[in-house]
């Protein structure tokens, strides 16, 4: 059986923990906290991040990596199209909401969420690239009703764990939700995606797990 590890609070744990409710797919939870300092941990994710999988065959880190195994090794239901182009689509959209969205709004993080404090400069620069980067991923995205169109697919996976983060840590630092203020009403999608039954039992353990008194 797969055991996915990390914890349910993580977008990037809850993108992986979407995609296997979704195709039914058997795992247990494993919890790993962060900062991950033990060598077994580490040889399993060396940046130490998580989420990582533990296999039969050894371990896997990175969500999509993650992501792509699953797809292969689970192929029903599909959460990629068979046409290589609308594939190639699907992850096209998962990078810009990763890579160009949520890894730039992460910078924001530490204020928005944890207390800590952001710099003047740092604001400033990730607004810049923000403004950028948002309405090109608002060019991209179909939210007809799902991310890359009428499938639910990988990428709703990605954006349902990511994209409220953006949009509250841009509004709590920023003092706006930058993804509204290009123009992008997610949270209608957002409320979509929540209708799932996987994304239920996704956002139930969230919730249980941020009730969780810290050990
Ligand atoms: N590119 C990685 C990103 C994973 C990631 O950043 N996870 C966060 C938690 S949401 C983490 O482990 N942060 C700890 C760190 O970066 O040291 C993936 O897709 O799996």
């Amino acid at each position: 059986m797969l055991t996915l590890c990390g914890f349910p609070i993580s977008n990037y744990y809850n993108k992986v923990k979407l995609a296997l409710l979704e195709k039914g797919v058997p795992f247990r939870e494993e919890v790993v906290t962060l900062p991950i300092s033990d060598e077994a941990a580490l040889a399993a994710s060396p940046l130490g991040k998580i989420p990582f999988l533990r296999l039969p065959e050894g371990e896997l880190c990175e969500s999509q990596a993650i992501m792509e195994y699953i797809e292969a090794a689970y192929p029903a239901p599909p959460l990629l199209p068979a046409d290589p182009f609308a594939a190639a689509k699907v992850r096209e959209l998962i990078t810009f909401t990763e890579l160009h969205l949520e890894l730039v709004a992460r910078e924001l993080y530490g204020q928005a969420f944890f207390g800590g404090t952001v710099s003047d400069a740092t604001q400033a620069r990730v607004r810049r690239q923000l403004e950028k980067n948002i309405p090109a991923f608002g060019r991209l995205a179909k939210f007809s009703p799902y991310a890359a169109g009428e499938q639910f697919t990988q990428a709703d996976c990605a954006a349902f764990a990511s994209l409220p983060l953006v949009g509250m840590a841009t509004k709590a630092v920023l003092g706006e939700d930058l993804l509204l203020a290009a123009g992008i009403d997610y949270k209608p999608y957002i409320r979509l995606v929540s209708e799932r039954p996987a994304a239920q039992k996704v956002l139930a353990d969230r919730k249980a797990s941020q009730a969780r008194p810290a050990a």
